[in-house]
């Protein structure tokens, strides 16, 4: 019984097998494209003749041989998959060189000659906005009525936050390999968290059904959302060389041409308002996200449903108001990422709480505490807060960290250094779990149990690092109570699990996890069946691969039970399907149920600025996070460290910077992503006692709420700097660079 597709040691070992591992099949081409250099234009001529007279080249692709549908939109039909007669932003690929090996694709690539009509492009969303440049229309949800409720309150504050966009720098780029198969077939390996996305989208660029196109994915190093969407265009170049040469077609992008050519998390802009009583207790709150969507619809829109859902964050609000607009700019599209927009709407509202506590001098986290959500709570979207863990990790963060003693400590430091000074915050966070599009809740899987007594597992979820994998095989043995060691997870395939669900929103194991309990449930009926026939009738059940009659323990074994099945030809496949129940929405009314439930927790971070250098630490993060009844203890506190290091990365250090729409920070020396050094001590404790019944055994999902605790960095320098600067005003835009942490301290701006 080995166990290699286990996640851990093939990968420290350096076995485990990416795209780009997988041997390479005889006459493999390799591939490179050829992307727009302008933001926006016409393409007035493309010659490509010259490059495919390249040594080595076998054929330069075009929009006009893609025999299908020249398109990959997915919710909104607006992205070509090769430009067709205009660019609409810079890296958008218009041409793709296939040839004998990588260095001749490459080099072929010079010889193509475009010539643009250059026209006016947008980079910025508020002036999209004033331009009447929308993906789709805005989005408004509202809950009680806000205009008379301002005239109520004793405070009212105005402002404005930014937050900056982000890239994946998963480990492993984007990539496929696709082989030719029999009349027409083409099999795909992919990197994608979304190998039914890839099939179908594949099959229209085509023209060809569904099941001509099988996708495989066994795993992929990294993907954080930005391969819920943005690995389709790399396997459906890869497909389109196979139909056209009838060759086995690689692309595997470099960091670089990633960086340059996918998506990355969206920058917002918000004006907002809030009003609060006497006491500090808010009453009114509106405000308008302009996400800057960038040049197609990708997965905007329901980004921009996620920032809506979570405008309030872990807080009530009686009456509430706030719009969204998702703005069409010259810019790659934006995409999914960690968060899904709600990190976005969740720094606006600590940015306005922070706000809140300077001009009223009432503490931040006094604010917080009085107006965290508690059970039968209302959400804007007309949910109630059920198990609501808001105030009970908030408290329990409070007192595991010594909050009241730190800040004391804090002050006490800040009084006597000069030039160094710590800060402190307190990030409390609340995560809807559900993809908010209703139909995406569902999973199917497939398990068997070969007559040796071993079990093989497929189900829709992709593993990414997150660990799903090992999830799954937790709950099989759980339910079928056998030793984890005899059940191997297998890849995910489309032939083997259909119309599979993106692994995203948090739910891989939730909702893959949940069929799999059911399929295993399935097996085990008829085994019981078996058993009864051999030890007669009585309750049956199997306990450590024993079998028990009536509670006795028989000579019965897991083995012999399943030689039994066999011997008597009861079939012992499984397949099941979960659809999670209870939810739904109306998008008329902007009301509903759309989440199974959320995650709460809070965590408090403090922080060190070197306030001659702008340069900081980020000392330590005490986490208190709701995981449910966790499936695995160390899948779920990685998923907590390093989602809370992503979130720090993203509001201190990582900054895309363009020039008139090219990203320059291009490199991973000039976008810097947080290391094992600038990630900070973490102390993560657990809830106890927090059963989830709306999700499998119990448990909760934990990919991307965790994230959103990085948000406390901000606050926590923010917090540094002003005991620097005492009467300077704060610009709430993130991220908080230590460049930019040096000019609000210095008067250099
Ligand atoms: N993907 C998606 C997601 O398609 N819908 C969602 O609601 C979602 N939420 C978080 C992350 N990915
Ligand atoms: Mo996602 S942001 O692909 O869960």
């Amino acid at each position: 019984m080995n166990d290699l597709n286990d996640l851990t040691p093939p990968h420290t070992r350096g076995e485990s097998i990416f795209v780009d591992d997988m041997p390479e099949p005889k006459c493999m081409l390799h591939t490179a494209v050829f992307a727009s250099s302008i933001a926006h234009g016409k393409i007035k001529s493309l010659y490509i003749q010259n490059a495919e007279k390249c040594e080595g080249v076998i054929k330069v692709l075009t929009a006009k041989d893609i025999p299908g549908e020249n398109q990959i939109g997915r919710i909104i039909q607006d992205e070509e998959l090769l430009a067709d007669g205009k660019v609409v932003f810079i890296g958008q690929p218009i041409a793709v060189v296939l040839a004998e090996t990588k260095e001749q694709a490459k080099q072929a690539i010079d010889s193509i000659i475009i010539n643009y009509e250059e026209l006016p492009a947008i980079f910025d969303p508020r002036v999209a906005a004033k331009k009447g440049s929308l993906i789709a229309p805005s989005r408004t949800f509202t809950l009680g009525d806000v205009d008379s409720t301002w005239s109520k309150c004793a405070t009212i504050i105005k402002g404005r936050a930014d937050s900056g966009g982000q890239e994946h720098i998963y480990l492993e780029t984007q990539g496929s390999l696709a082989l030719p198969g029999e009349r027409g077939k083409i099999i795909l390996y992919s990197s994608t968290q979304a190998p039914t996305t890839i099939q179908k989208t594949v099959s229209k660029i085509l023209g060809c059904d569904m099941n001509a196109i099988e996708v495989d994915v066994k795993r992929l190093g990294g993907a954080f959302g930005g391969k819920e969407d943005q690995a389709t265009p790399w396997a459906a170049f890869c497909a389109l060389g196979v139909y056209h040469t009838g060759r086995p077609v690689k692309l595997v992008l470099d960091r670089k041409e990633d960086m340059q050519m996918t998506g990355k998390r969206h920058p917002y802009s918000t004006d907002y308002k809030l009003g609060l009583d006497k006491e500090g207790k808010i009453l009114a709150f509106s405000a308008e996200y302009y996400q800057n969507s960038g040049a197609a619809a990708d997965l905007s829109t329901a980004i921009l449903g996620r920032t809506l859902f979570h405008a309030t964050n872990a807080y009530y609000i009686p009456h509430v108001r706030v719009t969204a607009y998702p703005c069409r700019t010259n810019i790659v599209p934006f995409t999914a990422f960690r968060g899904f927009g709600a990190p976005q709407a969740m720094f606006v509202m600590e940015c306005i709480l922070s706000q809140v506590a300077e001009e009223t001098g009432i503490p931040v986290e006094v604010l917080q505490e009085k107006n965290l959500l508690k059970d039968r709570d209302q959400f804007p979207y007309g949910m109630y807060a059920e198990n609501c863990h808001a105030r009970r990790s908030f408290s329990k963060v409070v007192q595991d960290s010594n909050f009241d003693e730190l800040k004391r400590k804090i002050e006490d430091f800040n009084a006597k250094n000069r030039f160094t000074k710590k800060g402190i915050s307190i990030m409390p966070i609340c995560f809807g779990i559900s993809f908010t599009s209703a139909f995406l809740n569902q999973a199917g899987a497939l398990v068997h149990v070969y007559n040796d007594g071993s079990v093989n597992i497929s189900t829709g979820a992709v593993e990414m690092g997150q660990g799903v994998n090992m999830k799954i095989k937790t709950i099989a043995a759980r339910t079928l109570s056998i030793k984890p060691e005899r059940i191997r997870i297998e890849s995910t395939n489309t032939g083997r699990v259909i119309n599979t669900s993106p692994t995203a929103a948090s739910t891989g194991a939730d909702l893959n996890g949940k069929a799999v309990e059911f399929a295993c449930e399935m097996i085990l009926e008829r085994l019981r069946d078996v058993a009864s026939e051999k030890l007669g009738t009585g309750g049956i059940s199997i306990e450590d691969e024993i079998v028990f009659l009536e509670g006795n323990k028989t000579e019965l074994v897991w083995e012999e039970l399943i030689w039994s099945a066999y011997m008597n030809r009861v079939n012992l496949s499984a397949q099941a399907f979960y659809a999670t129940p209870s939810i739904y929405y109306d998008y008329e009314k902007e009301k509903g149920k759309p989440f199974a439930y959320h995650v709460f927790g809070s965590a408090v971070t403090e922080v060190t600025v070197d306030c001659l250098r702008g340069t900081y630490t980020i000392d330590k993060v005490h986490v208190v996070h709701d995981a449910g009844r966790s499936l695995n203890y160390l899948i779920d506190l990685g998923q907590v460290e390093g989602a809370l290091v992503q979130g720090i990365g993203w509001m201190t250090i990582e900054e895309l910077q363009y020039d008139n729409g090219k990203l320059i920070s291009d490199t991973l020396a000039t976008y810097k992503v947080p290391d094992l050094r600038f990630a900070p001590k973490i102390d993560t404790t657990f809830l106890e006692d927090a059963d989830n019944p709306a999700a499998v055994l119990q448990s909760k999902g934990i990919g991307e709420p965790p994230f959103m605790y990085g948000i406390g960095a901000y606050f926590a320098l923010k917090n540094a700097a002003q005991a620097f600067r005492k009467d300077k005003e704060w610009n709430y835009s993130s991220p908080i660079t230590p460049e930019k942490l040096l000019l609000y301290l210095h008067d250099m701006e």
